[in-house]
């Protein structure tokens, strides 16, 4: 029996998203279940007891966790003409150097995020803090520098790739959830590329 490749998160979560749109973008059909990593615990240890999203049933039955490596097994399962990798190697590169950026930021924003929402005042840890607001402010400072957007609209290519995926959801995560960082330290050009990407079908 072929079972529906399902995908299993909130898409709050950047990386349950990229991989969300990345699903549309290479035109796979899948199932959707959201369920959240603090508030479904039970449910979710059932599916991956190590309660991470994303996490992705593939249709024969594996389960596959983090986003990265999903990616990579959807981008090998799909048809070439929608993979959002190049086959060439400059386009790749610059890509895979892009989409680095892009997870970190995710990473430093999620971890930000944690320490004003989920640990206890009396254990908040400022050093802590500033070092991630200053890999923040570094990071989006890097990817403003290092941001090209073609006359088609997108960065790598003249389609949706997955650099701009996953760029696009982590200005649009830290849009919503660090607003103050969003607002001093997104430039310009990110905040028009996130809001041209966020008016497409895809996202
Ligand atoms: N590197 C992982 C990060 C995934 C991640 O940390 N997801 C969060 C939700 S945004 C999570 O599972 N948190 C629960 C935990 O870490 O225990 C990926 O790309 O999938």
């Amino acid at each position: 029996m072929v079972l529906a490749m399902k995908l299993i998160g909130m898409l709050d979560s950047p990386y349950v998203r990229r991989v969300a749109i990345s699903l549309k973008a290479m035109n796979f059909s899948f199932e959707h279940e959201e369920l959240s990593v603090f508030n479904d615990i039970e449910k979710m240890k059932v599916v991956n007891p190590l309660m991470k999203a994303p996490s992705l049933m593939t249709d024969e039955g594996i389960l596959l966790i983090d986003s990265t490596l999903i990616l990579e097994y959807l981008d090998r399962k799909c048809n070439e003409n929608y993979s959002l990798l190049s086959k060439n190697m400059e386009q790749f590169t610059k890509s895979q150097y892009l989409i680095g950026i892009a997870l970190t930021l995710c990473d430093k924003a999620v971890q930000l995020f944690m320490e004003y929402n989920r640990r206890p005042p009396e254990k908040f840890y400022q050093e802590w803090v500033d070092r991630i607001n200053e890999q923040l402010q570094a990071g989006l400072s890097l990817l403003d520098q290092q941001v090209i957007i073609n006359d088609a609209g997108y960065l790598i290519d003249n389609r949706i790739m997955q650099a701009d995926i996953s760029i696009a959801v982590m200005l649009k995560y830290i849009e919503k959830k660090l607003s103050s960082i969003y607002n001093n330290y997104v430039s310009k050009k990110l905040k028009v590329f996130s809001s041209a990407m966020e008016s497409t079908s895809l996202f």
